[in-house]
């Protein structure tokens, strides 16, 4: 049986790769085989790509030259990772995708949406994640819980009013497509985010 596609998504420091291996550790209790994977990134050539993408010294690069990017890089990464995974049954967890050139690209940049989604038929086809859990937080406190890490990459180096274009952004298309999207109150404690994310997983493993 195929596998289900599970996206994490939010705005700088929310949270992401902190509970990627707790939502990871989940399935694989439920009796899921799980491949977790990244974007841009999950492969050696794309992660080259995110090299690209996140360099500091790429500062100005232009918006179409972005998308684009993001999009060969996602290109590779269904190809050799994503859809194998899925139709050999193993479920994918992958930390940002499609939702994130939303945000980013069309939110943060101001792309045209139509645009993003004629590059999304043309690479992904009718692939669509089956759950996304947005991790949610005022963009003030995602900022600071990233640059407590220390150098900041290319994107983490915008100003606030494009994080708070890529927050509204998220929270859109959460609101438009409810029966794909948990909008995780990822403030909170971690404990408290990830009985959040515990409840959102119980409804997709009870479709099982
Ligand atoms: N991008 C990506 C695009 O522009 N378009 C696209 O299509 C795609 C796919 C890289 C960049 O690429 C852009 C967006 C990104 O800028 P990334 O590396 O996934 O993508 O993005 P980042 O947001 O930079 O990843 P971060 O590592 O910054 O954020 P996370 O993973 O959300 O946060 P995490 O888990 O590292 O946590 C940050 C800190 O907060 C603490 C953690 O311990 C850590 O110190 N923390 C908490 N503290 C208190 N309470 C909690 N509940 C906490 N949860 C975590």
């Amino acid at each position: 049986m195929r596998g289900r596609f599970i996206t994490v998504e939010g705005g700088e420091g929310v949270g992401k790769t902190t509970n990627l291996g707790y939502i990871r550790a989940a399935l694989e209790n439920a009796g899921k085989q799980v491949q977790s994977t990244r974007e841009p990134g999950g492969t050696p050539l794309a992660e080259q790509i995110r090299g690209l993408l996140l360099d500091p010294i790429n500062t100005g690069m232009s918006a179409d030259c972005e998308l684009l990017l993001v999009f060969a890089a996602r290109a590779e990464h269904l190809a050799k990772v994503i859809q194998p995974s899925l139709e050999s049954g193993q479920w994918v967890l992958c930390d940002r995708f499609t939702d994130a050139t939303y945000a980013y690209q069309g939110g943060g940049r101001g792309l045209s949406r139509q645009r993003i989604s004629e590059l999304e038929a043309l690479v992904q086809g009718a692939l669509r994640p089956d759950l996304t859990l947005l991790l949610d937080v005022p963009v003030a406190i995602g900022l600071a819980r990233a640059g407590e890490r220390g150098s900041l990459d290319r994107f983490e180096q915008e100003q606030t009013d494009f994080f708070e274009r890529v927050r509204q952004a998220y929270l859109e298309r959460a609101a438009a497509a409810p029966e794909r999207y948990r909008v995780i109150d990822a403030s909170l404690t971690l404990a408290q985010v990830q009985a959040q994310i515990d409840l959102a997983l119980r409804d997709i493993l009870a479709k099982e």
